[in-house]
């Protein structure tokens, strides 16, 4: 791809945009960065605004949008994931014919090596860290980038023919791909989520499922058994499909037999007990099984695979051990975004449970997630933008042992009131953080900050 005439607009200065921008810097005429928050305002928001300032051909405008005589003179337009397809210059270069991609796609037109993409409602961060671990340690030269946190952009100046990127991706990120094409794909799990900019499940699952439209008869995509949704898919698909359960099934490449994951590639063997890993829950037995099948068939090898799997440690902010205090086992699980997540974390846990939810309201239901409470929660500790929905939800249930709160400092100290030892409080919000926070690591982090305060 050869920008070097072009002018390209970026929409969105936070980490996919200031990521694009000093990619791009070098490699066209002038780059314009756009973004509706004023400067200050993304100086606060810790992404690294500051590095873009006196670059002579990135021409910033903040606090406003874009005018329409500059949006015609793009020629090619970078947009970060939370912009919506609504948003005025998205609707404004399209109402002028511009090109338009996504950062993903811009990073995949310079990428050299490899792509492991793993996308699905939950489970991805853990697996593409595990993948990019897994890949790691067993010698390729991986990067773990993409919705986890870290651009894909990023990874794209210093890697070779090559690198392995494990790339977790998300809905988002996917509505916008037009010509990635994974060596292997995996998609772990498929629940409604992000409603309020899919509008309906079917687009959001056509969105997952551009994940291997461009895949052909040498790559690989992953499918989980289990979800009927996700299986389905298969249909659409023209690659070599693998698949994982979680029940004893020896049809499956991968499954789950008297206590451990079986392995059935080439050959069929034990790849590890569930006890040898420090992951917790069965969710975690399917993660594991998706990012060892994708090691496995990029070719790392087994010894090396299971020696990681034994070391690896849970990822920040999926139920994250945090503190015991008075006998009271206190656990973050901020990325609980959606209740299928918070229910998984429910799940995962054996004590008596104390839970923190509510957020940023993605239009999500929360009647399935009641059904868990009644069964498993003491109590709930209910704030954010979905409370009102949360305590109807609650009512219409019959579930009356709930306290509503404003803020998270009321939200721990209700907690430590309300557990006795031997319990456990959970923070799993079944809600995005936007309400309240930038993103889920800082809900996280200030949870855990209170927590030891207590
Ligand atoms: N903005 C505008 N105009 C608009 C809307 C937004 O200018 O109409 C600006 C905002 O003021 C803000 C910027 O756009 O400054 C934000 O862009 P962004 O939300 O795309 O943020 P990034 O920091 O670039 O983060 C994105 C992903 N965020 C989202 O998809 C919402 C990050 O995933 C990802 O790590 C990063 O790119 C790198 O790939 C986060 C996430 O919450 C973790 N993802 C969702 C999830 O996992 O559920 C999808």
């Amino acid at each position: 791809m050869n920008l070097d005439s072009s002018t390209v607009m970026i929409i969105g200065a936070a980490r996919s945009g200031i990521s694009s921008a000093l990619f791009l810097k070098d490699r066209c005429k002038l780059v314009y960065l756009a973004d509706t928050k004023p400067y200050e305002a993304l100086e606060k928001d810790g992404f690294g605004i500051s590095k873009i300032k006196d670059i002579s051909n990135i021409k910033t405008i903040f606090g406003c949008q874009p005018e329409e005589d500059i949006i015609k003179c793009c020629d090619l337009f970078i947009l970060s994931p939370g912009i919506p397809p609504e948003a005025y210059p998205v609707k404004t270069a399209k109402k002028y014919g511009k090109k338009i991609m996504s950062e993903i796609e811009l990073a995949n037109c310079f990428f050299k090596g490899r792509i492991v993409a793993i996308t699905g409602t939950n489970g991805k961060t853990t697996t593409t860290t595990l993948t990019g671990n897994l890949l790691k340690n067993a010698g390729f030269e991986s990067y773990t980038v993409g919705n986890i946190g870290d651009a894909f952009i990023n990874c794209v100046q210093n890697a070779s023919e090559n690198s392995v990127a494990a790339l977790e991706i998300s809905s988002f990120q996917l509505s916008m791909c037009e010509k990635m094409k994974p060596k292997v794909a995996v998609i772990t799990n498929i629940t409604p989520d992000h409603l309020d900019r899919h509008k309906t499940f079917e687009n959001y699952v056509s969105a997952k499922a551009e994940i291997f439209k461009n895949m052909t008869s040498d790559d690989t995509l992953i499918l989980n058994m289990d979800d009927k949704v996700v299986s389905s898919l298969a249909d659409r698909a023209n690659c070599n499909i693998k698949y994982f359960t979680l029940t004893d099934n020896p049809l499956a490449d991968a499954y789950f037999k008297n206590n451990s994951i079986i392995i059935n590639l080439d050959k069929s063997y034990k790849l590890i007990d569930k006890d040898q890993l420090k992951l917790i829950g069965m969710h975690n037995v399917a993660n594991v099984m998706c990012a060892a099948l994708a090691a496995l068939i990029m070719g790392a090898d087994i010894d090396s695979v299971r020696r990681s799997l034994e070391s690896f440690d849970p990822v920040e902010h999926r139920v994250e051990f945090v503190a015991e205090k008075n006998g009271v086992v206190y656990i973050n699980d901020s990325k609980g975004t959606n209740p299928d997540a918070s229910m998984t974390a429910i799940n995962a846990i054996e004590r008596p449970i104390i839970l923190i939810i509510g957020g940023y309201d993605k239009k999500s239901s929360f009647d399935e997630i009641f059904e868990l409470i009644i069964k498993k929660v003491k109590h709930i500790v209910i704030l954010g933008a979905t409370k009102d929905k949360i305590v109807s939800t609650a009512i219409k249930h019959g579930y009356v042992n709930y306290t509503v709160v404003d803020d998270y400092e009321q939200a721990v100290n209700v907690c430590a009131q309300k557990a006795e030892k031997g319990d456990c409080v959970l923070l799993s919000p079944a809600s995005a953080s936007w309400d309240m926070f930038d993103s889920y690591e800082t809900r996280g982090r200030v949870f855990k900050e209170l927590v030891k305060k207590l």
